[in-house]
């Protein structure tokens, strides 16, 4: 069963990280952090196939919900990651109908889909009859963050079979001709993320956001997203390391 649509379901949002290190001892630890999610970029963190399978493993030591963003809206790699045991998949940069329904085909066993049997690896948490329930369980969520997905939100949103939409923040800004920051507080960017959020209570799908920081994923949750992103393992340790290195006296970098 996926914890996600069960939290989902009792309407309470989910909050998570990202996992961009290729490492399993690093997504176990991130897994004992108290997330309820856990999501492996194969599109900007330094993660193949090969470090995912075994990351995929660390996670579920724990009852924490692995998610991948694939690198693109491909159906060979969101096939080869659902097999390999993510509960669903962040696709990147879906633009229009065609391309969510691509990403939606690519999760779904026939008829439903276009997606090709060979569970190796979701059998174990899946059991024997995985496929049965695979298509209820394993989450799509398209991402708007292009121009063209700005302009042509509700037909993504409203695309059948898509469970969640989830914003990437600084390449939404890049889209309207802003800076890509996280945690954007340009009114142009507020006002669209704002619209996507509507967007997706208009058609019941589920509303996902990037954030960088405690403070923003806790605005996000109380505007009404049911899916936010708190942190991911690189910046974690960098940012940790760095507060830690700025608190000692007498003693500097490199000095
Ligand atoms: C973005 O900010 O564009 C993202 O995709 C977040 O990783
Ligand atoms: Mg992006």
């Amino acid at each position: 069963m996926n914890r996600l649509k069960k939290l989902w379901r009792e309407g309470k949002p989910a909050v998570g990280a990202f996992l961009s290190i290729p490492s399993g001892l690093s997504a176990e630890a991130m897994a004992h952090t108290g997330v309820d999610w856990l999501c492996l970029d194969m599109q900007h963190g330094c993660l193949d196939y090969s470090d995912v399978v075994p990351m995929l493993t660390a996670i579920s030591t724990t009852a924490v919900v692995p998610l991948v963003r694939v690198p693109w809206n491909e159906p060979s790699m969101i096939m080869k990651v659902l097999d390999a045991g993510a509960y669903g998949v962040i696709v990147p940069m879906v633009s229009n109908r065609a391309e969510a329904e691509r990403a939606v085909a690519a999760c779904r066993y026939p008829p439903a889909g276009i997606r090709s049997n060979g569970p190796n690896r979701a059998v174990y948490y899946g059991g024997a009859d995985y496929q049965k329930g695979a298509d209820g369980e394993m989450l799509c969520i398209a991402m708007i963050e292009t121009a063209e997905g700005i302009a042509k939100m509700d037909e993504i949103i409203s695309t059948p079979g898509l469970d969640a939409v989830y914003i990437g923040p600084t390449d939404l800004a890049l889209s309207l001709g802003l800076a890509p920051v996280m945690d954007n507080d340009e009114p142009k960017h507020v006002a669209t993320v704002n619209k996507i959020l509507e967007t997706c209570r208009k058609h019941k799908v589920k509303a996902a956001m990037h954030t960088a920081s405690a403070k923003y994923t806790q605005r996000f949750i109380d505007q009404g997203f049911d899916m936010v992103m708190l942190v991911n393992d690189r910046m974690a340790m960098s940012n940790y390391v760095k507060a830690e290195v700025g608190k000692l006296t007498g003693w500097k970098p490199g000095a």
